[in-house]
């Protein structure tokens, strides 16, 4: 039998539009985890701390221009620069909670008339998560919650053409919905269900992604 010991960590990716709940609902599940004594740490994309995550920065500040295939092959770029680590910390038994994932950097790119096709190649072979959290919400609820920032892609107009997207890339045998209209508590009750049973389940060995 599997030990707990000798069992990878899981990937569980949230994925959803600007103001969906994600960050505040990984931290939840993150914190939550810990507590209940499992190994897990919470990563995000994009991370800003790196070389090429500040040259992402300046461009979603309007600080810096980027060609949309540039930009793209950055955001990718910017996942590939942290596998080695993940794929190390899975391996070790460390679940992994992460704050979007290879799904927003085609649906951000794709929501501006880029080839979707084109832009899902770069991040081709990337670990693929076990589950994928996508968040929604419905009708006006986005537009209710904290005024968007002054950051690129911070419109509703282009929000809605992001979600057209990630309706698309939807991949029902590993995605799930997650409705984030509830109170916080709610879906974070509804996220650690799906989590629960991800982690108690055995995975098999670390996946690639769309190949
Ligand atoms: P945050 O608000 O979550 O920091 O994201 N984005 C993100 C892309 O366009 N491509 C990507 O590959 C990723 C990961 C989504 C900042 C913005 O960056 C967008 C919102
Ligand atoms: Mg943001």
């Amino acid at each position: 039998a599997i030990t707990m010991a000798a069992r990878r960590g899981k990937l569980i990716v949230f994925e959803g539009c600007d103001r969906s709940g994600k960050s505040t609902q990984c931290a939840m599940l993150t914190d939550r985890l810990r507590k209940d004594g499992h190994k897990v740490e919470q990563l995000k994309f994009p991370d800003r701390t790196t070389s090429i995550g500040i040259m992402i920065n300046n461009y979603l500040a309007n600080k810096e221009d980027q060609s949309d295939e540039v930009i793209h092959l950055l955001f990718s770029a910017n996942r590939w620069e942290q596998m080695q680590k993940m794929s190390k910390l899975l391996l070790g038994g460390t679940h992994l909670v992460i704050d979007r994932y290879a799904y927003s950097g085609i649906a951000y790119s794709a929501a501006k008339g880029m080839d979707l096709h084109w832009c899902r190649q770069p991040d081709v072979g990337l670990i693929k998560p076990d589950r994928v959290i996508y968040m929604t919400l419905t009708g006006d609820k986005a537009s209710e919650r904290a005024d968007f920032g002054g950051e690129r892609y911070e419109k509703k107009e282009f929000q809605a053409k992001v979600e057209k997207v990630f309706e698309q890339l939807h991949d029902p045998t590993y995605w799930q919905v997650v409705n984030g209209d509830g109170s916080i508590n709610e879906v974070h009750e509804d996220v650690f269900k799906i989590v629960s049973e991800v982690i108690s389940t055995d995975c098999g060995p670390l996946n690639k992604l769309w190949t």
